[in-house]
C-alpha cells in the first residue's frame, strides 16, 4: 500500500524540494549492509560507457525542465544575457531498477553523477566564456527503484541574444536559452519536452519584466539532434531610460526655444543656443555609449536624439541671421516685400496698443518722410494705415515667425517619436 502511494509520488516528482521530503520520511528501516548490497547489486557489470537501454536500437528519452530563479544580466552592447536557474533532467536507466521489498524497503538512492551514464547537456548558444552546464565530479543524482534517475544541475547560465532595439527604450527582446546533447543522433537520444516554470523564489530584474515564457523541443533539420529550447520574452522598464534621456532633452529643447525671447540687444543669445546645441551633442554621445554599435537594426531614439540636434542645430543659424538682420543699418529701409510681410504677421500677433508704441503712422504714402506721430495717430487710428518697417521690426517678426515654427516642429517631433515608439 505504502509502496504504491510512493511509486505515484516519484511518477509525478519534478523538484527537488519534493524529492528532498520523500527521501526523509522513507529512510526508516534503511540499513548500510542494506544499502551497500543493493548499491553493489546494482553496479555490478555496470558500465557506464553504454547507453542505459537493454536493446540497443531503442532510444532513452530524456525530459528537460527549467526553473528560473532570476535574470541576471541583459547586455545590450556584447548581445549576452544570463540568467540563474535550475535544470532538470530525468531519465531511465534500465539497468538500475530493483524490488524495494526485496531490499529492506528501499525505494531511492543517491550516488556520485559519475558513477553512472549521464547525458553532457551543452548550450548551443553560449556566450563564448561558458559552454558546458555546470556536471562537475562532486555532483549527485538520486536513483528511483523503478530506474528513474533525476539530475539537477544548476548554475548561471550565459548566453547568446540577439538584441534589437529599434524601439529603444520601448523595446522587447526575446533570449532563449537552446540544450543539446552533443555526439549522439535523435534515435539514441530524445529530449521530451519538459515543464518551463519560475522558481517559487523567483526575483525579478530591475531592469526587465518578464512577460511571456515558452518551451519547445525540435530536431532541427540536417542537425539531426534534439535541441530543447527555452525562451523568455522580456519588456524593458523604460522608467530608467525616459527619466535620464527623454526628459532632459525635452526641457533642453524648451530652453532652446527661450532663445527667441532673449532681448538681441543683450549679446546673450549666441552663447545661449550654442550652449545648449552643445549639451544636446554630449547628450548625443552619452546615449551612443549605452546602445550597441550597429546600423542594423538602427534605433529609432537614435534618429529622435538627431532630429532634437538638428532642431538646436536650425535654432542657432537662425539666431545668428536674426541678429545679423537687427544689427544692420537702420537708415537703410528693408524691402517692400519683407516690409509687407512684417506688416501682416505685425496685424495679427500685436495688440493695438502696442502698435502704437512700436509704428509711426503717416497721413498718406506720399509724404512719408513728414511724421507728426501722435495728432495723426489718434484721428487715423480705425483707418488700416501703412507703416514704415525698419529692420529691428523685421528682427521682431522673425523672432515670433521662429517661435511659432519651433514650438510646432518640437511638439510634432516629440509626440511623432512617443507614439511610433509605443506602436511597436
Ligand atoms: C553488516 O555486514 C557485516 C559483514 O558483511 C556484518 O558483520 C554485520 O553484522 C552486518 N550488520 C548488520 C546490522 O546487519
Ligand atoms: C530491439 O528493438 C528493435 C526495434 O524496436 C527490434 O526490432 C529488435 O527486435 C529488438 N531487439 C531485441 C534483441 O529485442
Ligand atoms: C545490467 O546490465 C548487465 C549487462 O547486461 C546485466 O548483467 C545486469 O543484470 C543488468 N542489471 C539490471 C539491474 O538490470
Ligand atoms: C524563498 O521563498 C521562501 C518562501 O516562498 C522564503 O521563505 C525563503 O526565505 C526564500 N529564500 C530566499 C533565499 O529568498
Ligand atoms: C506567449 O507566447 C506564446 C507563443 O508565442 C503565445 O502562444 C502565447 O499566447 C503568449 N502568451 C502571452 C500571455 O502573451
Ligand atoms: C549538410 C547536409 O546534411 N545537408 C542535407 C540537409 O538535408 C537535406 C534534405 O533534408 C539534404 O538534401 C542535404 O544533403
Amino acid at each position: 500500500m505504502l509502496g504504491s502511494t510512493m511509486h505515484r509520488m516519484i511518477c509525478t516528482l519534478t523538484t527537488c524540494l519534493i524529492l528532498a521530503t520523500f527521501s526523509t520520511s522513507t529512510i526508516d528501516g534503511q540499513t548500510w549492509n542494506g544499502t551497500r548490497d543493493l548499491l553493489g547489486r546494482l553496479m555490478d557489470g555496470y558500465d557506464r560507457r553504454i547507453r542505459p537501454v537493454r536493446n540497443q536500437s531503442h532510444s532513452v528519452h530524456i525530459r528537460v525542465n527549467f526553473e528560473l530563479y532570476t535574470f541576471k544580466e541583459i547586455d545590450e552592447i556584447s548581445g549576452t544575457f544570463s540568467v540563474a536557474g535550475n535544470l532538470e533532467l530525468i531519465w531511465r536507466d534500465e539497468n538500475l531498477s530493483w524490488d524495494p521489498s526485496k531490499h529492506e524497503g528501499v525505494y531511492s538512492l543517491v550516488v556520485p553523477l559519475t558513477e553512472i551514464w549521464y547525458p553532457a547537456l551543452l548550450l548551443a548558444n553560449p556566450d563564448a566564456s561558458d559552454v558546458t552546464i555546470q556536471d562537475d565530479d562532486r555532483m549527485d543524482v538520486r536513483i528511483v527503484f523503478d530506474g528513474s534517475v533525476y539530475l539537477y544541475p544548476t548554475g548561471i547560465i550565459a548566453s547568446f541574444c540577439d538584441i534589437r532595439l529599434l524601439y529603444y527604450p520601448f523595446d522587447k527582446q526575446t533570449c532563449g536559452l537552446i540544450f543539446y546533447v552533443r555526439g549522439f543522433s535523435s534515435d539514441e537520444i530524445v529530449l521530451e519536452d519538459g515543464e518551463s516554470y519560475l522558481s517559487s523564489n523567483y526575483s525579478g530584474n530591475g531592469a526587465w519584466n518578464l512577460i511571456n515564457k515558452t518551451k519547445s523541443v525540435d530536431v532541427l533539420s540536417n542537425a539531426s539532434t534534439y535541441f530543447a529550447t527555452f525562451t523568455y520574452e522580456i519588456e524593458r522598464k523604460w522608467l530608467f531610460a525616459m527619466v535620464n534621456m527623454l526628459f532632459p532633452l525635452v526641457f533642453l529643447s524648451v530652453l532652446n526655444l527661450l532663445v527667441f525671447v532673449l532681448p538681441p540687444d543683450s549679446g546673450e543669445r549666441v552663447s545661449f543656443t550654442v550652449t545648449i546645441l552643445l549639451a544636446i551633442a554630449v547628450f548625443l554621445t552619452l546615449v551612443g555609449d549605452s546602445l550597441p554599435k550597429v546600423s542594423e537594426p538602427f534605433p529609432v531614439f537614435c534618429y529622435y536624439l538627431l532630429a532634437m540636434l538638428s532642431l538646436s542645430t536650425a535654432m542657432t543659424i537662425v539666431t545668428i541671421v536674426n541678429l545679423r538682420i537687427f544689427h544692420k543699418d537702420p537708415s537703410k529701409k528693408p524691402p517692400a516685400l519683407t516690409a509687407c510681410l512684417v506688416n501682416v504677421l505685425m496685424c495679427y500677433s500685436c495688440t493695438p496698443k502696442r502698435k502704437k508704441e512700436i509704428y509711426r503712422t503717416t497721413l498718406s504714402q506720399t509724404n512719408e518722410t513728414q511724421m507728426n506721430g501722435s495728432t495723426h495717430q489718434s484721428i487715423q487710428s480705425d483707418h488700416v494705415a501703412r507703416k514704415t518697417v525698419t529692420w529691428k521690426d523685421v528682427s521682431h517678426a522673425v523672432d515670433i515667425m521662429s517661435i511659432l515654427i519651433f514650438v510646432l516642429a518640437c511638439l510634432f517631433l516629440n509626440v511623432y517619436f512617443l507614439l511610433f515608439l509605443q506602436a511597436q
